[in-house]
């Protein structure tokens, strides 16, 4: 556990930090590699008193303590970080933490699990660091760190998980574990399988996601961030998109632009549909070329300290919209635009999804794409949500039902759509045409603040910009 430190402690002296403005513990105290950032391994990511980007230690106390004010009397939490997923025997898939032991506990690991209870407090299992292990992989957290960083009442090694977690449950009626993560580290313990044969083990995100669902301030910076990101990024792609109109290119560029602004991940795989791969919802090959005329449709959203953003929009690359294009982009945009005002405090997803379906039946009959009422007609050409909530997971929260009146800080997205396959049977305009619009918004006091607002939407906007658009090296010929 020792011995790792950063190379700058050792060979800078401390006046040279000084001159470089480096903070005094620098100069005053090793430097620990926890195996996660930390204000003093990584400065330029944290500030003193946070514990992950933008969450200060004290913040995260806050939420163990509303989540035990949840929990019942004598009922225990037990919750499990994610497992490492494996893409080839020795070779992982990138690691994502569950966003519900990040939440509680604020570590980036696998492999531990976290109890919580009215009596216990915080109490952690962590790995131990094997040296071998630490030759690949690296440092972890382990016992000090979950006592020292993650400020646990008690912690312990994995190993002791067997002969101390089951005394813990065995003093409790009820447990909720987090389903999610369910490992058989506790599920085969005798006391857990006792509690669940009574019928007394619960789904931890009922309470999780009613916390989660309400964003704190500092949770409401990094959402800003991340959208923020997501915006500029598809932006920069957009204009790079009539150069090079590859659906996996135009992945790979957002993807980069996202990265190069700070974000650690995708949020999911980016959806890049050109022409009718427009018309497939979630869209996952990215392999053709896109078509002249044909319009693209992107959705992609990117992580920022466990904080994702979700956004899509649909342009033609060639920079103009033919009549058809625009005839369903135009329903889509004021169906975007009119379900955006109905965010306020006290309206519901549900009843914003109604509102769009009245409006979206109501001009997909004027076009002329939908001749009867029934809703099997309907689902065909739009069979998704209005929305979701958004926060640490894309589809976040999803024990809150879509019929509870929203709160303010809560964030959700607007994304109307319209999905017309190729084998339409219906105008042969409109067929091979998918056209979705989304905008995140945020629930005020007053009403709405739309997250996604910097990047355009207007035709007139979007053609203007792609039509304009000059790479700085050949003024003349592009800018008419
Ligand atoms: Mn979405």
């Amino acid at each position: 556990m020792q011995g790792v430190v950063r190379k700058l402690t050792k060979f800078t002296s401390h006046r040279q930090l000084s001159v470089l403005g480096f903070r005094s513990y620098f100069t005053d105290r090793v430097v620990v590699d926890i195996g996660q950032p930390t204000s003093a391994s990584h400065p330029q990511l944290l500030k003193d008193g946070e514990l992950t980007p933008g969450i200060s230690t004290e913040e995260y106390t806050l939420r163990r303590r509303k989540l035990l004010e949840l929990l019942p009397e004598k009922s225990l939490a037990i919750i499990a970080a994610a497992p490492i997923k494996m893409m080839t025997d020795v070779v992982p898939y990138t690691f994502r933490q569950d966003a519900d032991y990040l939440y509680i506990t604020g570590c980036q690991q696998p492999g531990g699990v976290a109890v919580l209870g009215h009596d216990c407090g915080l109490c952690m299992f962590m790995p131990e660091a094997k040296p071998y292990d630490v030759i690949w992989q690296g440092q972890i957290a382990g016992v000090d760190a979950a006592l020292d960083t993650f400020k646990a009442d008690k912690a312990y090694p994995m190993r002791k998980l067997h002969e101390i977690l089951p005394d813990m449950i065995r003093g409790s009626s009820k447990l909720f574990h987090n389903v999610q993560t369910a490992t058989r580290a506790y599920m085969d313990l005798e006391a857990f399988k006792k509690l669940a044969y009574c019928n007394n083990v619960g789904d931890l995100s009922v309470y999780t996601h009613q916390l989660r669902w309400i964003k704190s301030p500092a949770e409401l910076k990094l959402m800003k961030e991340s959208a923020s990101i997501a915006c500029q990024a598809l932006l920069s792609t957009m204009l790079h998109s009539k150069a090079y109109p590859f659906e996996g290119m135009l992945a790979a560029k957002v993807e980069y632009e996202c990265k190069v602004r700070g974000a650690q991940r995708m949020g999911f795989n980016p959806v890049v549909g050109g022409g009718p791969n427009g018309s497939v919802i979630h869209y996952s090959r990215k392999d053709q070329t896109i078509k002249h005329g044909d319009l693209v449709l992107m959705d992609i959203g990117c992580e920022l300290h466990g904080y994702v953003s979700d956004l899509t929009r649909t342009w033609p690359p060639s920079g103009s919209f033919s009549s058809a294009q625009e005839e369903l982009y135009e329903l889509i945009l004021e169906t975007n635009k009119h379900c955006v005002k109905l965010c306020k405090p006290g309206a519901s997803i549900q009843q914003i999804h109604n509102h769009s379906v009245e409006m979206l039946q109501k001009g997909f009959k004027e076009i002329g794409i939908l001749r009867d009422g029934g809703s099997s007609s309907y689902n065909k050409l739009n069979p998704t949500s209005i929305g979701h909530y958004l926060g640490m997971d894309i589809h976040d929260c999803s024990m809150v039902s879509f019929d509870c009146p929203l709160k303010p800080g809560v964030v959700i997205t607007i994304e109307p759509g319209v999905y017309i396959p190729s084998s339409f049977n219906g105008p042969e305009r409109y067929r091979g045409t998918g056209i979705r619009i989304e905008d995140e918004v945020l629930i005020t006091e007053t009403g709405y603040e739309v997250l996604t607002a910097s990047i355009p939407k207007e035709v007139k906007h979007i053609e203007t910009l792609l039509n304009n658009f000059c790479q700085g090296n050949n003024l003349r010929a592009t800018s008419s």
